[in-house]
């Protein structure tokens, strides 16, 4: 019988790999903010001392890359989503996200996805500092969604109306992108 947590068409590994498009982005930690926009009613922009002087959880999440790996039981700590949303407001027509990233990625969502149960914009990945190459100084964690939709080197989120695409979804992968539903290319939409 195959693992319950594991979704169709996934095969477990043992450690988790390293990819991106691009190459790792340099990050200065004293230049870095996290800024928070679009429909929102408090526009934020967050210094890396006022991200991590924020409420901390954790979470233990699988990973699936829409390749086929999933690595299981990763432990992240940093910042839940829902806290970001408590402190922007986002006004009630907002129903997507736009993640944006470091290295010129983007990644965009459904809201409700987003503020998943365990979602998190992470600063430590299995008890340590998260490592540049997995996406320090901070990174999204979506669980339920592919990886590709869990962006590394996060500097801003913005808040939509209307879906737009991002890097991989306006190369043929999938809006919502749920992994139990294998919504791995956009072909398959309904
Ligand atoms: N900024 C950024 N985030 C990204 C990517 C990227 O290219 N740039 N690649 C995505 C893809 S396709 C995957 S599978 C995961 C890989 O994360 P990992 O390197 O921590 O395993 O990062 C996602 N987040
Ligand atoms: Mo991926």
């Amino acid at each position: 019988m195959p693992s319950p947590r594991l979704p169709p068409g996934q095969r477990a590994v043992e450690h988790l790999p390293v990819l991106h498009f691009d190459g790792i982005p340099r990050v200065d930690i004293s230049k870095w903010s996290l800024r928070i926009f679009g429909l929102v009613r408090h526009e934020l922009r967050l210094s890396y001392s006022e991200f991590t002087a924020l409420p901390r959880v954790t979470a233990t999440l699988d990973a699936h890359c829409v390749t086929g790996w999933s690595k299981l039981g990763l432990t992240w700590e940093g910042v839940s989503t829902r806290e970001i949303k408590r402190l922007a407001h986002p006004l009630p027509e907002a129903r997507y996200v736009m993640v944006h990233s470091a290295d010129g990625y983007t990644t965009s969502m459904l809201l409700a996805d987003f503020l998943a149960e365990g979602a998190l914009l992470a600063v430590k990945l299995n008890g340590k500092p998260l490592s540049p190459e997995y996406g320090s100084p901070v990174r999204l964690v979506v669980p339920g969604l592919y990886f590709w939709k869990s962006a590394k080197w996060v500097v801003g989120v913005e808040f939509m109306a209307e879906n737009r695409p991002g890097f991989w979804e306006a190369r043929g992968y999938h809006m919502r992108g749920n992994v139990w539903r294998e919504e791995r290319r956009s072909d398959r939409e309904l």
